[in-house]
């Protein structure tokens, strides 16, 4: 398979509301859509990132001055058989996971369009179906986040994640484990706690009976997840820490967690993910899939990669209307009582919407 041709598109997607975490709001969300082209195939990858560097070094801006200073000329008019043969042709960049994971996913859809293929297949993923849960951004009151997990919880959704912050975090878990003694909740820190400040804090998080905490540390901190997960009967969750398979064996060896949330664009892209799930199923370390907001082409490489027998708990796969007024795929999956059904047809699984892909599109490069 020889790549002729590479588009980059730059996409604005206006969000409905904010999606506020600890490190900020994220809002007027831009994305990186890579078309990559092979003859008369063309493959869709997304490099899902923020505009600015809060959740991790990475932005729409840097993926974009990747993609084309460095990918493209290390991938163009090469003749590629597998996947790992193209990983291998600019594996000598370093970092710029979500940049590698835009070009990578476009070539995996270019080889099940080549080999007939769904996704799911080519994942090695056997299971038909994936158990969804709610993000919940954090709100101006309490009162306004139990309304929205009411909501969730009465359509279906089989987890509730509770983002935090210091000083916005004991009271609001309380509340929510008060009115719901039994669900499946969990909390996630984005990187906002230390355990010079906020260990008892911290610590007190044991008393809500929670799934998981998702990385309350900061992304370089694997050592001292290792400490506070050897104080607290919680499992920890590693999602910024994670950042390659190597990272995930050094926290499995270390104790720095319980269970890691796998995003297929935060490790480089889908060979990377099933790495990580494989040395997790090693260790009997569960997985799920977590996400960035993607747009269906982004969401699509996850559904299929949560289809993998290791990702046991639920998936971060909110239909767009949670965030957007549109998807750029015709018709978007669906979350129905829980549950998001892997597709099976050959390639993406998704129709390419050509208008709306046009219609938010500010700016596009071709490199040939
Ligand atoms: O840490 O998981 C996160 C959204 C933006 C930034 C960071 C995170 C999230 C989510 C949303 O939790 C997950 C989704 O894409 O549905
Ligand atoms: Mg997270």
């Amino acid at each position: 398979m020889k790549i002729t041709k590479v588009e980059l598109l730059r996409l604005g997607l206006p969000m409905l509301h904010p999606f506020t975490t600890s490190f900020g709001e994220v809002k007027d969300k831009q994305t990186v859509i890579v078309k990559l082209y092979s003859g008369d195939l063309v493959g869709y990858g997304e490099a899902a990132s923020f505009n600015a560097p809060l959740f991790n070094e990475e932005t729409v801006d840097t993926c974009l001055y990747m993609l084309e200073t460095f990918i493209a000329p290390a991938i163009l008019n090469k003749e590629f058989k597998t996947v790992e043969e193209f990983v291998a042709s600019y594996s000598y960049l370093k970092g710029h996971y979500i940049a590698k994971a835009g070009a990578e996913f476009a070539f995996w859809h270019l080889l099940a369009q080549e080999q007939g293929k769904s996704l799911a297949e080519m994942f090695g993923a056997t299971n038909s179906e994936i158990l969804v849960g709610e993000s919940l951004g954090i709100k101006p009151s309490i009162a306004e986040t139990l309304e929205e997990v009411d909501l969730r919880l009465e359509e279906g959704y089989r987890r509730i994640k509770l983002k935090i912050k210091p000083k916005w975090d004991l009271k609001l878990v309380e509340a929510v484990r008060a009115k719901h003694p039994d669900i499946e909740l969990m909390v996630d820190g984005n990187s906002a706690y230390n355990l010079k400040d906020h260990l008892q804090d911290l610590l007190a998080l044991d008393n809500f009976n929670l799934l998981m905490i998702e990385q309350p540390l900061g992304d370089d901190d694997i050592i001292d997840h290792s400490t506070l997960q050897r104080l607290m009967r919680t499992p920890i969750c590693l999602d910024e820490s994670i950042k390659t398979p190597g990272d995930a064996r050094k926290a499995i060896s270390t104790g720095a967690c319980r269970i890691i949330n796998i995003k297929p664009v935060r490790v480089g892209g889908g060979l990377a993910a099933m790495q990580i799930h494989d040395i997790a199923a090693e260790h009997k370390i569960p997985v799920w899939n977590g996400g960035m907001l993607e747009t269906g082409i982004g969401r699509a490489f996850n559904i299929a990669l949560a289809a993998k027998p290791n990702y046991t708990l639920p998936a971060d796969m909110s239909p767009y209307q949670l965030f957007y007024e549109e998807d750029i795929v015709v018709k978007s999956f669906e979350v129905v009582d829980g549950k998001v059904q892997v597709p099976t047809e050959p390639g993406l699984g998704f129709e390419v919407d050509q208008k709306k892909v046009e219609k938010y599109t500010l700016s596009k490069k071709t490199i040939k």
